[in-house]
């Protein structure tokens, strides 16, 4: 997930990584300092027209979008740029900030591909105001809530620049205040949602959806960008972002980074819908309904493995 992080701490040995970050209280979502310490440069970062924003609430899916976006602007122009540059160096990540690294706006700002494609996991309240003048094109992807924190809780176990995840039900409990990095699933999938209602300019995607149909995703995320890639070129791009493709590919499987104990868990984990089904037991699942309901009362927003 993070590049800067990944590479600063690739350089140590386990033992002598930094100590897990504490949460912090930013404008009302929680974060760690990792994401806020470049807070001015972030505000200030200039969008370019063309920039591609891919906006996600962690573990949603945006390693996928990636990948996905990458090989469609760049698998024929750059060939060579699919095995050169691990996938979190060719899509940076906008907010993050480590000493001594370059942050995520500088690794950006000197990219020179046309579209530069940028990751982020703010919320939309947080994001700089140059992707909306600019009128930059967003792709937004959201998961369901219960596999959505089923992989975070993972991911947090064996990242070690993340912080402690605690067992499976404190997480969960966590997750339902939001007192989580990004601050809380609810508020961010649908304050993406409330912008989209009135923003052309930004396509909304879901998780289940790329699982159950990769291909009809990719047509439609041809159709937000006005590409015209071949049926030949998707097919084998929809072939290469497979799951089990994915998962043994080193350029994007982030296998590279030292700061993930793939012992704990890989971070190309299940891809799948549904695996909250193993870990919720009937006391958390009928509670998180009912926390759920209240919390998305007011929304539009369906997911189609919560109705
Ligand atoms: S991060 O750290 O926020 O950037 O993580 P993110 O990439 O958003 O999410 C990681 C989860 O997405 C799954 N994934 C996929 N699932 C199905 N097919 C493909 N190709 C794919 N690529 C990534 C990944 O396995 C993580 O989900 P879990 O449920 O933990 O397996």
């Amino acid at each position: 997930m993070y590049l800067s992080m990944y590479s600063f701490c690739s350089s140590f040995p386990k033992k002598t990584m930094p100590p897990r970050p504490d949460l912090l209280d930013f404008h009302g979502v929680s974060m760690t300092h990792y994401f806020t310490d470049n807070w001015e440069k972030i505000q200030n970062f200039q969008a370019r027209p063309d920039d591609i924003l891919i906006a996600t609430y962690p573990k949603a899916g945006t390693t996928w979008v990636s990948y996905i976006l990458d090989l469609l602007y760049f698998s024929q122009k750059k060939p060579d740029r699919q095995t050169s540059n691990p996938i979190y160096e060719r899509v940076p990540f906008l907010e993050i900030m480590i000493p001594n690294h370059p942050s995520g706006t500088d690794l950006a700002d000197s990219l020179d591909s046309s579209p530069r494609l940028i990751k982020t996991h703010l919320p939309i309240q947080m994001i700089p105001k140059s992707f909306w003048e600019k009128k930059c094109r967003v792709v937004y992807v959201a998961r369901n809530a219960k596999d959505n924190a089923v992989s975070f809780f993972h991911f947090d176990r064996m990242t070690y620049v993340q912080p402690e995840p605690g067992d499976w039900n404190s997480f969960l409990q966590r997750f339902m205040d939001g007192k989580m990095v990004f601050g809380s699933w609810y508020d961010h999938v649908t304050g993406w949602w409330e912008r989209k209602q009135s923003h052309p300019k930004i396509h909304y995607m879901f998780f289940e959806d790329m699982v159950e149909d990769t291909g009809r995703e990719i047509n439609k995320l041809c159709s937000f960008l006005g590409l015209t890639s071949t049926t030949k070129e998707k097919d084998q791009i929809n072939n290469l972002v497979q799951f089990d493709n994915m998962k043994k590919n080193e350029m994007a499987n982030y296998s590279t980074v030292k700061a993930m104990d793939f012992k704990i868990s890989p971070f190309m984990r299940k891809g799948k819908v549904g695996d909250w089904r193993n870990h919720f037991t009937v006391a958390q699942n009928e509670q998180f309904d009912e926390d759920y309901k209240k919390k998305m009362k007011n929304t539009t927003l369906q997911f189609r493995t919560l109705v």
